[in-house]
């Protein structure tokens, strides 16, 4: 079994709850973004009794994009690489297969300072955004988990508000993101059965063209039977 977990935000202590009743109960975790900065990783990998091998995550945007190059110790720089599922791709965890995309655009970045609370690779960039189609229409995955959800997804009011987006100076009429395009082209090419994400902080859930969409909101989770 798989416990899908929603955004953390750094608040680590609340995390390794959460982990470790699941862990307890004989289940693997998967951290779906905005896990929080290198003090929160730093937290995690230096303790030894956080399982990397059974619990992972991926980034989303409000992670440190540059951990490995400003983390030294060694041993903590090791247990990152087994951690962190990367960048895009069919991954497999507590039985469970299921189709991964990290980041997402955000719309306070100016609100941030680079390099300190944003980081320019926040979003998988365009030009790679071909490879991840094809090795996801490979995969006809029946599971996706990603930080963001599809472009087209999620205008019912409640996930993606306008005056959420004006207050930050875009026109939602024409706002749209690198990852929400690239997530909306995928779904148009394969429908899964089902498709986690984070990022808005809401429990919502809908079915659309025959997949559920289930946001986690903060620290909420989702545990997925072996058969999903
Ligand atoms: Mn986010």
């Amino acid at each position: 079994m798989l416990r899908v977990i929603g955004d953390i935000h750094g608040r680590t202590d609340r995390y390794k709850r959460i982990v470790q009743d699941a862990n307890e109960k004989g289940m693997c975790t998967l951290q779906l973004g905005d896990l929080g900065f290198g003090d929160a990783y730093h937290q995690l990998m230096s303790d030894s009794s956080f399982d990397v091998q059974r619990n992972r995550f991926f980034m989303g945007n409000h992670d440190q994009y540059d951990y490995v190059s400003k983390e030294t110790d060694e041993g903590c720089l090791s247990r990152f690489a087994d951690f962190n599922l990367g960048e895009f791709g069919p991954r497999s965890l507590g039985g469970i297969d299921f189709f991964m995309v990290r980041g997402a655009f955000s719309i306070d970045y100016k609100h941030r300072t680079a390099f300190r609370s944003w980081w320019s690779d926040e979003e998988i960039e365009t030009c790679y955004h071909e490879f991840v189609l094809a090795e996801y229409v490979a995969a006809k995955p029946t599971l996706v988990i990603t930080h963001e959800l599809p472009q087209n997804v999620g205008h019912d009011g409640v996930l993606k508000t306008d005056w959420i987006l004006k207050e930050f100076g875009f026109n939602p009429e024409t706002f749209s993101t690198n990852t929400g395009v690239l997530l909306q082209r995928m779904f148009e090419l394969h429908q899964p059965k089902l498709h986690i994400f984070g990022h808005y902080h809401r429990d919502w859930t809908a079915v659309v063209n025959g997949t559920k969409f289930v946001c986690l909101p903060e620290a909420g989770y989702i545990d997925l039977p072996d058969n999903i």
